[in-house]
């Protein structure tokens, strides 16, 4: 197992404590590792506040803590933490420098909740990088919770938002490669899936998520995938807890996954349970081609517990507590079948 620690000086929160935090990055474990790892966190002091996101995103989790730390809200920190990935062009899956549907537009999803149950969403935006910070003005300036295509774009404009081509040269490049051929098929972790999904609790215990996406490279134009609909990518409900989906969102949407999660959390399970029997409602379905496709969730309760399942290998969860920044490799349904 390799580590990293990151030295960060973050002046610490409302309560007026500054302290230098340390950051530590944990890459490449064993599973044994993850195991080991996992019981750890089982038996763990559940402190607050805690950020929790899909896949191994050091920068935005990191970038979403420091916002807490700062005395922002829970809502600034997922807003800040999608934030880092919408503008990272490295990132492939998410705002600027996202894969193109197969006409060669990128167009993006996200969607945002907050502790009071209010949600925000956009679908099917073009030109705009932070699709969350418009998600974010649905909720808070308008009296809808889901604006699409020209309209939410029209929106953004309106609400200061910056014109800007999303399509970078790489990404370009990319798509003109794969039309040659233009098969499509969702590839399992690689490419296809690296939406960024966070969920926040605050010290009191309030939660919020936040979710953003590119969707599927090379997707029909006009699809939208789970991440930008309440209850399928995204599922907030403060007595209880929250989920955020990724991976094959049509999958998802199927099963209004995120919603299922917090509802399993609300009947008594963890949030390790929760996301497991979730995982089990899809592929359980008669004719699931689930070897094919991949689908993870992430979950916290309200006590601060967290918990993560994919079908497939390879996914993780990002989590900072206690100042403490870890990449857990998520336990997978395909494992009992090895
Ligand atoms: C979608 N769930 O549009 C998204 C894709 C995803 O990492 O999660 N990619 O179906």
């Amino acid at each position: 197992m390799k580590r990293r620690n990151f030295i960060k000086n973050a002046s610490l929160s409302g309560v007026g404590l500054a302290i230098g935090t340390a950051l530590t990055n944990c890459t490449n474990k064993t599973s044994e590792d993850s195991q080991k790892e996992k019981s750890i966190v089982t038996t763990a002091k559940k402190s607050l506040p805690l950020v929790i996101a899909t896949w191994n995103f050091h920068n935005a989790t990191s970038k979403a803590w420091e916002t807490l730390q700062s005395g922002k809200s829970a809502l600034d920190a997922i807003e800040q933490g999608c934030m880092v990935e919408e503008a990272d062009v490295k990132n492939v899956t998410v705002g600027k420098g996202a894969l193109p549907d197969r006409d060669g537009n990128v167009t993006l999803d996200a969607c945002i909740m907050n502790s009071k149950g209010d949600c925000g969403s956009v679908v099917y935006l073009q030109n705009i990088t932070h699709a969350i910070s418009v998600a974010r003005k649905v909720m808070e300036d308008t009296p809808h919770v889901m604006l699409a295509g020209k309209g939410a774009e029209q929106f953004a404009y309106e609400k200061g938002f910056k014109k800007e081509n999303l399509l970078t040269e790489s990404s370009k490049k990319a798509w003109e490669e794969w039309k040659v051929k233009s098969e499509y098929k969702p590839i399992i972790n690689i490419e296809n899936h690296d939406t960024i999904g966070m969920l926040t609790v605050d010290k009191n215990g309030d939660i919020c998520g936040g979710c953003t996406t590119s969707g599927l490279a090379y997707k029909m134009a006009g699809r939208v995938g789970d991440s930008p609909i309440i209850g399928a990518g995204l599922f907030v409900d403060n007595e209880v807890g929250g989920a955020v989906a990724t991976g094959l969102g049509e999958e998802v949407a199927k099963t209004v996954g995120s919603f299922l999660v917090v509802e399993l959390m609300r009947q008594g399970k963890t949030p390790q349970e929760a996301c497991e029997e979730a995982i089990k409602r899809i592929v359980s379905k008669p004719n699931s081609n689930y070897k094919d496709f991949q689908v993870a969730y992430i979950a916290v309760n309200k006590k601060g517990e967290t918990g993560s399942y994919s079908i497939h290998k390879n996914f993780s969860m990002s989590k900072v507590q206690d100042g403490k920044s870890e990449n857990i490799q998520s336990d997978y349904f395909l494992k009992e079948k090895e």
